[in-house]
């Protein structure tokens, strides 16, 4: 037998043991890992959840699997939607409420304030640990910016819809209420404004806007989206920067009635009769949905001095999807028109935030600073 020089035998002997120590470890890594000692901690309790739903597509029912849009909003009972999601258990204790039953299309000013009181009160409950709303796509930007400006709460409260009903193949309701539900059942949701939770994404209520009509990617933030939800757990990346809930001055419970406030869009070859109309009508203010930025045809300008002269405010926003941001005085005089403007909220969002806004001060100075700060 060919007996191995001393060098390489030594190396060999050498080898054996971490040969052996290795196999070992593989071995071991085939084995499950051991239980670990069991935690005599009693487990902590799940966040207790209430799932408000107002209706909408995620409430929706096509007729067959293939219409993802063809369908009836607003048809699915709130105990329907909690039971299609049966893993809500694993991550929170959920009870749900129906307010509405309506396509968000149909929300008016007084639905807002029937929600905001319902969650308003729910906040305050010490054994409500955070809410979900569920509710149509068309206006959920708009909801849930007006919470986010008048509910004093650090809780997390988080608006989710759905693309599709739940009757369509690839449905996103039901993984959008549970994200929801995981970001409301976090704490370090709190102190982070109202939330929207769509496509896995995490959204500000007062960035967000639905950019897409007919796709699950739908809602777009122009600054970014917060986070994101990753097999229930949220991922947090950026924070609001502007007043909102506990550090808004605004609070539902002061609130009657919001101030009738109109938008009218701006386009080639428009007249003034939509905003004569409006001021007509009753309108304390009128979101003009300009072009670019935020500009005024020099067939309209006058017709806005004159009905700024008549006591009714002017606030130019963009019509501008993907990131409005109007500058006062820049292409319009607003220090000698005493015009206000809408900084990078878009019109439907600045309607909001002045009606809520007059409902404390007409003065247009005032108006302006809210709308730096909100
Ligand atoms: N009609 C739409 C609404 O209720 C459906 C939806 O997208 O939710 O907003």
């Amino acid at each position: 037998m060919k007996t191995l020089p001393a060098s390489t035998a030594r190396r060999s002997l050498l080898a054996a043991p971490l040969l052996f120590l290795t196999l070992s470890l593989n071995l071991s890594l085939l084995q499950p890992a051991p239980a670990l000692a069991r935690d005599t901690a009693p487990a902590a309790r799940l966040a207790n959840v209430v799932i408000l739903a107002t209706g909408g597509t995620i409430a929706g029912a096509g007729a067959g699997t293939a219409n993802s849009a063809t369908y009836q909003a607003a048809k699915v009972p709130v105990e329907q939607l909690v039971a299609g999601v049966p893993e809500l258990k694993d991550i929170a204790s959920v009870r749900g409420e129906q307010v509405f039953q309506i396509a968000s299309e149909s929300f008016t000013d007084e639905h807002l304030l029937q929600l905001g009181r319902r969650v308003a009160e729910l906040a305050r409950q010490d054994d409500v640990d955070g809410i979900v709303i569920t509710h149509g796509t068309d206006t959920l930007e708009e909801t849930a910016f007006f919470l986010n400006l008048v509910i004093p709460s650090d809780k997390p409260i988080v608006v989710v819809g759905s693309m599709r009903p739940g009757t369509a193949m690839s449905a996103d309701g039901t993984l959008n209420l549970y994200d929801a539900v995981a970001v409301a059942a976090s704490p370090d949701a709190r102190g982070k404004g109202v939330l929207v939770t769509m496509n896995d994404e995490i959204h500000s209520g007062r960035d967000v806007m639905k950019a897409v009509n007919i796709r699950p990617d739908a809602f777009r933030s122009a600054w970014g989206p917060l986070g994101m939800v990753v097999e229930g757990k949220p991922y947090w990346f950026r924070l609001p920067a502007k007043r909102h809930t506990s550090g808004s001055e605004f609070d539902i419970a002061r609130i009657s009635a919001l101030a009738p406030v109109e938008i009218a869009y701006g386009y080639g070859n428009v007249t003034p009769t939509a905003y004569q109309a409006f001021a007509a009508g009753g309108a304390r203010a009128i979101v003009h949905a300009g072009t670019g930025n935020g500009s005024v045809s020099n067939r309209v300008a006058p017709a806005l001095q004159a009905l700024r002269g008549q006591g009714v405010h002017i606030i130019r926003s963009s019509r501008v999807t993907a990131g409005g941001f109007v500058l006062r005085n820049a292409e319009q005089p607003d220090d000698k028109n005493d015009w206000v403007v809408a900084h990078d909220l878009n019109p439907q969002k600045a309607r909001i935030l002045a009606a809520v806004a007059l409902t404390r001060s007409n003065d247009s100075k005032e108006l302006q600073r809210v709308f730096w700060e909100y």
